[in-house]
């Protein structure tokens, strides 16, 4: 027969998809919902393998669970705010808006040349004023709410990119997609209140146990709870500074009788006081200015610090005093910005003493080491122990020396204060949403001279982003536009201001999955709607994601509650994190990267050399990489698509390795999968004129296996696809259709014959949610009524998952004339049944009935005549 054509068959495919409304989801349909959502693409012009991969699984789960009679939401749309549109622009002389859409475009064409069964009728785009200003009035309500705040506070600029980073976006010092070194500014910022929700945020995700136990673990880390100590030092008399007391933040207030100093932030009160006559302390801060503020620059850092000439009470050791230091990697913003030191027990405060001569005292002991002999060397003691050298705790294990010295503290006072309060902080901060720029959602609020800031009247919404923007001058195109920030207050109606800055691009896509559940809504979301559809059943995206995107999305579902736009507080019931695709890297003699179209490679046993396509170059092959542009190691989506169809690559994607690891693209991989396409289909034109029912209804044993290969993989696949094993349904796929190839060429009998019919129409509904063009082609071929996507999912016959099948010998008057195959703990009238049947049997028997039959169950079957 012909060869199976994808460039033909699929876009036909798609367009009667299309045509049908196939994907159009209905909200008032009364089946049980299922919520599958891909994390949406950034348009950044082209689609790469990685949205296929990602997409590819998606779609699996989505038609799988169609066909399990689900009311299955499958959205897409686009995260299209944000920078590379505006350095577009200032590139192209182009409208931000303009190359987004146009982006759109044609990575809608991409995603459908894919053949996902999405519903395109909900595809929204977080730059058009039909999304945001809904996202403006969920900010309004938030801020009604109290859970947005102004503040100033010090942040982190990207001095290349002019804006703002949250501390996520800082990596190594450096801004996330300038590369340029942070600076630190104070600036009035507008912040989400997520810290209100940290032991929430931290608690609940012990309910998320459909998430991957390590984005678990990051997002506990960012939480960062941590439970101590407040602790008063009485400052010793001196003429630098008016206070009497410092207080610190200590999470080992077991530790200090070692105690050897104290260290204050730069950015201290205590520093700045103490700074104004000291020329040394002044220098040091400033330099410390100069750095970016993000934690992981200053936990890099080198410690160093100025000793500020005060000295503190010791608190417990009478008599006693410590120096006070301004240290860098004492950070502001968490505790009480001062700590004390007790280098024998932490590495940072060891390096210190260590550099600065301060002493290191061990006041924990290791279980089994002597209290005379025991010291440190460079590496401070930070496992379980006993206390020891420590007065009225000694003996007491860490958790009971806590426990003491917080009573002992608690107890006492300084400086007409409580000296000790247990607290529990979290490392998490509030989200910082103001971005200097142009290409992001208005924050809806107005300044006046006299009213101060307002929020924007919800009638007044939208507010829409001007189109006339100059990108001429470097900064926020918002702020330069000569008319657009005056406005008249809303209150008093004069004069005033429009809030320049625009929200941080996470805040999109921080709700879009509800925004998908009524796209049209003229509010947020419709509640009810909302409620029915969410949480998302399964979540399918990158790891890059599993602290910032998924923290910020809980923690919006929750103001979301909050503010009576839905009723739930998690978002995303499963959830799961796809591996990266990579491809092998080649480079030329000279050291320069090499597209791998632009090789040929020839293969030697197992030797691969090769060289440049047109000059003959030798090429070295290189390592394994995740596919990236700086080391030209893509390969196209619509390049695959346009040579072996979207089938074969999809196929390809899902059957190479589990699908949380990477996966390596092959060229040899991508036609093994091509291959398998052109074999299911020859499978299923070589057998689409058996018939579909038996003649009779006669069993035999090659019927038998093959309807146990079918039946086995029908339940096998399903399993694994809901448990999203994708190449491991794959697998099932191929020995079913060894099995059915097999039986091509020995089946001969009408049961047999039917048992095959069966197999291949349960073949092509298997393969269906991963190649659904060719699927759809088998299954016309088949003569089946109606589109394969429409159809049911196949019922399993659990008797034909038993797995052991025995085969018994077939005595006739205790002479062995047959053997028979049956399953295990077959009953005796069915084995009788299909012994009599029995050629052999027949023929033994010449025609008389006989006298006894005795079976064995799983042993042997008698038959005297
Ligand atoms: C004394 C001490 C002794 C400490 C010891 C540790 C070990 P987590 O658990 O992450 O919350 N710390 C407190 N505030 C700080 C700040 N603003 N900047 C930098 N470090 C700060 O860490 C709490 C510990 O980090 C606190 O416990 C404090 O040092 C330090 F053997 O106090 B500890
Ligand atoms: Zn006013």
């Amino acid at each position: 027969g012909e060869r199976y054509n994808p460039r033909e068959s699929e876009p036909k495919w798609q367009k009667v998809w299309d045509d049908a409304k196939t994907f159009v989801t209905a909200n008032d349909d009364p089946r049980e919902p299922y919520y599958v959502l891909e994390m949406f693409p950034y348009p950044s012009g082209r689609i790469h393998m990685g949205h296929v991969r990602n997409y590819a699984m998606g779609d699996v789960v989505a038609r799988y669970y169609r066909a399990r009679g689900r009311n299955v939401l499958h959205p897409m749309g686009w995260d299209a705010f944000g920078l590379p549109a505006e350095n577009a622009a200032i590139e192209r002389k182009t409208h931000p808006g303009t190359w987004t859409y146009s982006n759109i475009e044609a990575m809608k064409k991409q995603l459908k040349s894919m053949g996902l069964s999405i519903d395109w009728t909900r595809e929204i785009a977080t730059c058009s004023p039909d999304y945001y200003q809904h996202q403006q009035a969920l900010f309004l309500d938030m801020l009604a709410a109290g859970l947005v705040t102004r503040k100033s506070s010090k942040v982190n600029w990207d001095p290349v990119d002019m804006t703002v980073l949250a501390n996520e976006q800082v990596i190594d010092g450096k801004g996330w997609r300038s590369g340029a070194v942070v600076e630190q500014r104070e600036l009035t910022q507008w912040f989400f209140k997520i810290s209100d929700f940290a032991e929430d945020l931290l608690e609940a995700l012990d309910t998320l146990t459909e998430w991957p136990e390590k984005v678990r673990i990051m997002q506990r880390n960012w939480i960062g709870k941590s439970e101590g100590l407040r602790l008063l030092f009485e400052i010793e008399p001196n003429n630098k500074t008016n206070a009497n007391s410092v207080e610190v933040f200590t999470t080992r207030p077991d530790t200090i009788f070692g105690a050897s100093f104290l260290a204050l932030s730069p950015d201290h009160k205590l520093t700045a006081a103490l700074a104004a006559h000291n020329a040394e302390l002044a220098e040091f801060v400033a330099e410390f200015r100069r750095q970016g503020t993000a934690t992981e620059t200053l936990e890099k850092a080198e410690k160093k610090g100025v000793f500020t000439g005060i000295h503190v009470k010791h608190p417990v050791i009478e008599g006693a005093t410590l120096p006070v230091y301004v240290a860098n990697f004492v950070l502001m913003d968490y505790g009480t910005g001062a700590v004390f030191g007790c280098p024998a027990h932490d590495q940072r405060d060891l390096d210190f003493a260590r550099k600065y001569g301060l002493p290191v005292k061990p006041v924990v002991l290791p279980p089994d080491a002597d209290p005379i002999s025991f010291t440190i060397g460079d590496e401070a003691y930070v496992d379980v122990g006993n206390i020891f050298n420590s007065g009225f705790l000694d003996g007491l294990s860490i958790d009971a020396a806590k426990t003491r010295i917080a009573e002992y503290f608690g107890a006492r006072q300084v400086d007409g204060q409580v000296q000790g309060k247990v607290e529990v902080n979290y490392r998490l901060r509030d989200w910082g949403i103001s971005r200097q720029r142009y290409w992001g959602c208005p924050i809806p609020v107005i300044h006046c001279e006299v009213c101060g800031t307002l929020p924007v009247p919800k009638k007044d919404l939208p507010v829409v982003l001007p189109e006339d923007v100059s990108f001429d001058k470097p900064g926020n195109a918002l702020d330069h536009h000569p008319t657009w920030k005056h406005v008249d207050c809303p209150q008093c109606g004069g004069p005033a201001r429009r809030e320049t800055d625009t929200m941080d691009t996470f805040v999109d896509s921080s709700w879009y999955f509800a925004r998908f559940t009524a796209p049209d809504a003229a509010t947020p979301t419709v509640p009810a709607i909302a409620n029915r559809w969410l949480p998302v059943d399964q979540y399918i995206g990158g790891v890059e994601h599993a602290i910032l995107h998924l923290l910020y999305s809980r923690f919006f579902t929750r103001a979301m509650k909050a503010t009576g736009h839905v009723g739930l507080d998690e978002p995303f019931k499963g959830l799961f994190t796809q591996g990266m695709v990579t491809h092998e890297t080649y480079k030329s003699t000279e050291g320069a990267w090499v597209p791998p179209t632009e090789i040929v490679i020839e293969a030697n046993g197992d030797q691969r050399t090769a060289r440049h396509a047109e000059t003959g170059a030798p090429i070295s092959i290189g390592s394994v990489e995740k596919m990236s542009k700086s080391k030209k190691n893509v390969v196209d989506p619509d390049e695959i698509v346009g040579t072996y169809g979207a089938d074969t690559a999809r196929w390809f994607m899902l059957s190479d390795s589990p699908p949380e690891r990477d996966v390596q693209w092959t060229e040899s991989g991508v036609e093994g999968a091509g291959r398998f396409q052109q074999r299911v289909w020859r499978l299923v034109n070589d057998l689409a004129d058996l018939p579909a029912a038996a003649a009779n209804g006669d069993d035999d044993k090659s019927a038998l296996a093959l309807r146990r290969s079918t039946h086995r993989a029908v339940a096998g696949v399903a399993q694994d696809i809901e448990g999203l094993r994708f190449n491991r349904a794959v697998a099932q796929i191929y020995e079913l259709t060894n099995a059915l190839a097999k039986g091509r060429d020995t089946a001969t009998g009408p049961a047999a014959q039917a048992a095959l019919r069966e197999g291949v129409e349960r073949l092509v509904q298997l393969i269906s949610p991963m190649m659904p063009h060719l699927a759809e082609s088998c299954w016309e071929i088949l003569g089946k009524s109606g589109l394969v996507a429409d159809a049911a999912w196949p019922e399993v016959d659990p008797a034909m998952l038993v797995d052991d099948e025995v085969t018994l010998p077939v005595q006739i008057n205790g002479k062995r004339r047959a053997e028979i195959a049956v399953a295990k703990g077959m009953a005796a009238a069915e084995v009788e049944a299909l012994v009599l049947a029995l050629e052999a049997v027949q023929k033994a028997l010449e025609g008389k009935t006989p006298k006894k039959i005795v079976v064995v169950q799983d042993r042997i079957v008698n038959i005297v005549v």
